[in-house]
């Protein structure tokens, strides 16, 4: 049994649309994992002042792993990319997020999904737009469409 996630890819370090596409190679190798789908990319001023400017994209992963197996993925994937973890918000040469795992609704120490911040985030909810249909909710409800028109899309640029 597969199930589809989104994963939200975010860098601005180091050549930031370089990092998201190695990265979107590496999320293709990982076991019984397939890359189904992945937006264009976007760029947007960081959420934090004084910070260079994001790179974001979403992708859509079919996986036979369970949510903290493919936890501990992304983080060897960001490791891997030299993400060095400095201060909790800081610029970072990688970001992978799951953002949604099936209709699964989780909620432990290490993983929250839906992604906390998602539903007020441009650079997430636009990028995963491209990727399902105009009627498309999140696990808890939420529709997409909804969300979108209280999230302006300001400050983006689709590359
Ligand atoms: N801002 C943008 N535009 N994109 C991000 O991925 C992003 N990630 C963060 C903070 C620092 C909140 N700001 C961001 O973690």
């Amino acid at each position: 049994m597969t199930t589809r996630a989104f994963i939200g890819l975010g860098s601005n370090l180091d050549a930031p649309a370089e990092q998201l596409r190695s990265a979107l190679q590496a999320l293709n190798q990982i076991a019984g994992s397939r890359l189904a789908g992945a937006s264009a990319l976007y760029t947007s001023d960081s959420l934090l002042p004084g910070q260079p400017r994001y790179t974001n994209a979403v992708a859509a992963l079919d996986t036979a792993l369970a949510p903290l197996e493919l936890l501990d993925a992304l983080q060897a994937i960001e490791n891997d990319q030299g993400r060095v973890r400095k201060e909790r918000w800081g610029p970072r040469t990688l970001d992978l997020d799951i953002l949604l795992f099936g209709d699964q609704v989780i909620d432990v120490p290490r993983l929250q999904v839906p992604h906390y911040h998602m539903h007020a985030r441009p650079f997430v909810l636009y990028p995963l737009a491209e990727l399902v249909s105009e009627d498309f909710r999140l696990a808890d409800g939420r529709a997409l469409a909804a969300l979108l028109q209280a999230c302006p899309f300001v400050g983006l640029e689709r590359l």
